[in-house]
């Protein structure tokens, strides 16, 4: 009898302290997706894995912007929501990039997806200027209800920072950002681990903007390092066995295309951080700082708003590398 008291009281205890932690209000997680896709194949994955959370009822994407000003983003993203069942997911591009990157792997890609994906290619791609498309969809959304996601460099953002009142709201971009956003969780800069002289790539190709974020932004930002994706790899082998249920997938094609035997995973670390944070280790509290040459540190700070991912260990590095595959490779629901 009493190991019967004992069960049902640990049961209403679990579902109490499980009922705090993940309240029905948290989920799913509203995301702003800002990344220079195509620079590198991650981002691709990465959005792939905000698909896979999007099917799981854990996120709802809002937007994807990107920082690559090439014109193949917005027919690849649109390839890949479409693949999805999401063709309508906004895309927005940088008025003026800071840079053009034309992957090849997202041409190969869409070649050879699109028309499967996308139900009438010939209708002309929704892509739109990033800074407004940000301050329409946060001036839309409750207060302190989305969280944005950056794996590329700051550009969208920095500008977001600095635009103005207009149209869509009488707050600037900065007090938009404080009422509406609750998290920035960013791949930039290299913490752990690596020379005092090196500059990251987030960083080095638009380091004013990486500036500005890191001086002014308004509400916590978790920093993803370089020392992390690096220990993050799957090889093509991996990659083809994790597929293997679904090797028609954009992921998985677009990781055949960029053809590198390793890949690091760098952006994924940003999305699945937000919906597993236990996954990682954090750093104290404390204060980002780029310097005007792009090299960067963490300065340890009572009550400061940033915070950094700790490098994984070997057995941290395996069950997340798992769980991304499980991930990347969920089909979409039809
Ligand atoms: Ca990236």
């Amino acid at each position: 009898m009493k190991k019967r008291l004992w069960a049902v009281l640990s049961a209403v205890c679990l579902l109490f302290f499980s009922g705090a932690a993940l309240r029905a209000s948290d989920y799913p997680k509203r995301v702003i997706f800002d990344t220079d896709i195509g620079s590198d194949v991650d981002d691709g994955l990465a959005l792939s894995l905000i698909h896979a959370l999007m099917s799981r009822g854990e996120v709802e994407l809002l937007a994807v912007t990107s920082t690559n000003g090439s014109p193949l983003v917005p027919r690849y993203t649109r390839m890949l929501n479409a693949y999805f069942g999401r063709p309508e997911i906004p895309i927005g591009m940088p008025r003026q990039p800071a840079q053009v990157m034309d992957g090849n792997f997202m041409r190969l890609t869409a070649d050879e997806l699109e028309v499967l994906s996308v139900p009438d290619p010939s209708v002309p791609i929704p892509a739109e200027d990033a800074v407004p498309l940000l301050r329409r969809v946060l001036a839309s959304s409750p207060d302190k209800s989305v969280s944005i996601l950056m794996t590329g460099f700051a550009t969208n953002l920095a500008r977001l920072l600095d635009s103005s009142a207009d149209e869509v709201s009488p707050l600037t971009g900065k007090e938009l950002i404080a009422q509406k956003t609750d998290l920035l969780v960013v791949m930039a800069g290299a913490f752990h681990d690596r020379p005092a002289e090196y500059v990251e790539n987030n960083i080095r190709f638009d380091i004013e903007a990486a500036r500005r974020v890191a001086q002014d932004w308004p509400v916590p930002v978790i920093w993803e390092g370089h020392e992390i994706g690096t220990r993050l790899l799957f090889s093509q082998e991996q990659l083809r066995r994790i597929f293997v249920m679904s090797a028609d997938m954009p992921a998985y094609i677009s990781c055949c295309h960029y053809g590198f035997p390793q890949m690091a995973l760098w952006d994924l670390v940003v999305p699945f951080y937000l919906i597993f944070p236990d996954y990682f280790r954090l750093s104290e509290p404390g204060r980002v700082i780029i310097r005007k040459d792009g090299t960067c540190s963490f300065r340890a700070e009572e009550n400061g708003r940033d915070r950094c991912i700790l490098p994984v260990t070997d057995e941290e590095s395996a069950r997340i590398l798992e769980a991304f595959g499980w991930l990347i490779s969920l089909p979409p629901k039809r």
